[in-house]
């Protein structure tokens, strides 16, 4: 570099102006992608167990284990892939959280436990295993439990984008302007829905999805391109996504069919709710039983298989958003 080349770019940068020809960030070679990670529910259980006897206020209120990278991006980083943050919450008999509401969108999907209600914006959730539950952006929720054992769920947010955006708020309680719910009644039956006063809400007004309605349409839908079935927990009142940056299906694999494999750019967190079986994720092999939690990070190609009879798994993922966003890419191979 010249002498006088060094002092123009000692004046670009006095002015907040860099060369995009020395610039390297939009040209480097893709990174590799982050490797997918498991928790084996039986190595997890009695971790969450010792979790359950700390007893310090702060763990009262949340008791949440997070899933997390072994390989964080920076000391802040508490994703479990890229765009979504999945944990463990616990809560015992007599626990509650309280009242409080974010900007981030969360769901929560029930592995153990009776006796536990989410309220959302004052409407009451039971907590069954196998429930999905949803707590959309802005929503007020609070956590109780009456029942005798402890209440496990599987948590995934949204919280990742939204550091990303700038867009994190919090507000505790007390609720003070908690927005008139429609009774899940309303909803109850296939192909009626409410005609509603001006829907302003970008989520769905369904806040609980029970398991065995879910397997219900389950067994029944068609078989896609990539050999699995799957539902959608969807928003009744457009037919798409129940919440905006997060999407939630279940998917269902047969003995004998394993899926094919799959090579996307969105970010999956995946939940075992019946069966056994393996799936192939980039170079790994994770091989899983029921309530097993594993990521899919994007850009790994995917591919499951059942050992029993047949496997069914929750997957949570930014894959509607990015759809949305005219970004979405996916390949399905042989
Ligand atoms: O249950 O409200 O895992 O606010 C993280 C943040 C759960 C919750 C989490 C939360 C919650
Ligand atoms: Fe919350």
């Amino acid at each position: 570099m010249t002498q006088d080349y060094a002092e123009l770019r000692q004046a670009w940068k006095a002015a907040n102006l860099s060369p995009l020809w020395e610039s390297t960030t939009a040209h480097k070679p893709p990174p590799r992608p982050d490797p997918a990670l498991h928790w084996g529910w039986d190595h997890l259980r009695p971790l969450l167990e010792s979790a359950m006897k700390v007893t310090s206020p702060e763990a009262v209120e949340r008791r949440v284990l997070l899933l997390v990278t072994p390989h964080p991006r920076d000391a802040d980083d508490e994703a479990t892939a890229r765009t979504l943050a999945a944990g463990i919450q616990m809560l015992l008999p007599g626990e509650r959280a309280r009242p409080h509401r974010h900007t981030m969108n969360a769901l929560r999907f029930v592995l153990e436990g009776s006796g536990a209600t989410t309220l959302v914006d004052g409407k009451a959730c039971p907590m069954d295993v196998g429930d999905l539950i949803l707590t959309p952006a802005w929503t007020w929720h609070e956590h109780q439990h009456t029942g005798t054992e402890p209440t496990m769920w599987l948590d995934v947010l949204d919280v990742p984008l939204h550091l990303w955006l700038g867009n994190v708020a919090f507000q505790p309680g007390p609720i003070n302007d908690a927005p008139v719910t429609t009774p899940d009644a309303a909803f109850s039956a296939a192909n009626v829905v409410p005609v509603m006063q001006a829907v302003g809400a970008p989520h769905s007004p369904v806040f609980r999805y029970p398991y065995a309605d879910a397997v219900r349409a389950l067994r029944h839908a068609p078989v896609l391109d990539d050999g699995t079935r799957q539902v959608r927990y969807a928003n009744p009142l457009t037919g798409g996504s129940a919440m905006c940056l997060m999407d939630a299906l279940l998917m269902q694999i047969e003995k004998g069919r394993p899926s094919r494999p799959v090579l996307t750019n969105s970010n999956s967190v995946f939940c075992v709710t019946e069966g056994e079986g393996e799936s192939q994720i980039g170079g790994k092999t994770i091989r899983w039983r029921p309530k097993d939690i594993f990521s899919v990070p994007q850009h790994n190609p995917c591919r499951h298989t059942a050992f029993s009879e047949t496997a069914r798994l929750l997957r949570v993922s930014d894959r509607d958003a990015l759809n949305r966003l005219g970004i979405l890419k996916e390949k399905i191979s042989e």
